[in-house]
């Protein structure tokens, strides 16, 4: 397996500072060396350009008295990182995209996404992001990013990203302990399917994301698999702008990562989102982040 690292340094779509110095403290984790250790070819691709927040006004107002702060710029970010995952697809690699905040996510599912083709998504994450401008209570857009995948909400006036590839019932979320009001009545009236860490207590983690990735490569060309590191237990991350208690454990975490790389053929894009350095001990959320990726794409012991 050929695969391009991208680095996204963005951090318009979170409040706190930081997570835009995740794709330095992953690379610095040894990425590359732990992918290439059991036999993938690695090249980095560098990072995409992201505007500072200071040199911006956030604007965040919208028409229909929603909020998207930056919503300018990060449309700006996501179409230059659809362009980089599509050319990097068009070579035959897999795209693993560092971030930065999860608004990252609306570039990268586009460019993964094939003009003829239907993909799926697995979600990792403690939260739905599935907020649209008008039921936000932050105005972050990476609160927003799967809605605006899905096409849900007006920012500047309009659906943003709506991806036709992707399909309501091939989305599975996996992990859910915090969700807003609205969200919560948002995902209830959608398609997608959404395992909450109940499920996971109940069930066990393995079946449950079996039945995830079931449903992002049901009838599908192939899939994305966004990983949030906040779905880990704080006490295993603790370096993520939005830590909630309650996460899956290290454990779990690779033997979700491990259930991914049974499926690396349909496997089109992977993305680390929402380390943030400032707030790790001695990056080891970020070196964390590395060894699941390592996972994902196929590391095994034995
Ligand atoms: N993330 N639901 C909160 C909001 O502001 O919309 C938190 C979102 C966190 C987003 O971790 O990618
Ligand atoms: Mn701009
Ligand atoms: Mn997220
Ligand atoms: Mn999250």
């Amino acid at each position: 397996m050929d695969i391009r690292i991208l680095g996204v340094p963005m951090d318009l779509g979170a409040d706190r500072r930081g997570v835009d110095m995740g794709p330095s403290a992953i690379r610095y984790g040894d990425l590359a060396t732990q992918l290439e250790e059991f036999g993938a070819a690695c090249t980095d691709g560098g990072d995409l350009a992201v505007p500072r927040p200071e040199e911006r006004d956030p604007d965040s107002s919208q028409p229909d008295g929603g909020r998207a702060k930056f919503h300018r710029e990060t449309k700006e970010v996501c179409e230059d990182i659809t362009t980089a995952v599509r050319s990097t697809v068009a070579d035959g690699e897999t795209p693993l995209v560092l971030g930065g905040d999860h608004s990252i996510a609306i570039g990268t599912v586009a460019g993964a996404a094939g003009p003829d083709e239907s993909l799926g998504v697995v979600w990792f994450d403690a939260h739905g992001d599935f907020n649209t401008p008008r039921t936000t209570p932050s105005g972050n857009i990476h609160g927003m990013a799967l809605a605006a995948i899905l096409g849900k909400g007006s920012f500047g006036g309009e659906a943003w990203a709506h991806t036709p590839a992707v399909s309501e019932s091939n989305v599975a979320l996996v992990g859910l302990r915090d969700l807003d009001d609205g969200e919560q009545r948002l995902v209830r009236e959608s398609d997608v399917t959404a395992y909450t860490m109940s499920d996971i207590d109940a069930r066990g983690l393995p079946a449950v994301v079996s039945e995830a990735l079931d449903i992002a490569t049901d009838g599908t060309d192939a899939i994305h698999v966004s990983l949030d590191l906040d779905w880990l237990d704080p006490s295993e991350a603790p370096g993520v702008g939005t830590p909630v208690r309650g996460g899956v454990s290290y454990r779990e975490a690779h033997s979700a990562m491990e259930a991914v790389a049974r499926y690396r053929d349909q496997l089109r894009s992977f993305e680390l989102v929402e380390v943030n350095p400032i707030l790790d001990d001695h990056n080891r959320t970020a070196e964390l982040a590395c060894e699941l990726a390592a996972s994902a794409f196929g590391k095994r012991v034995l």
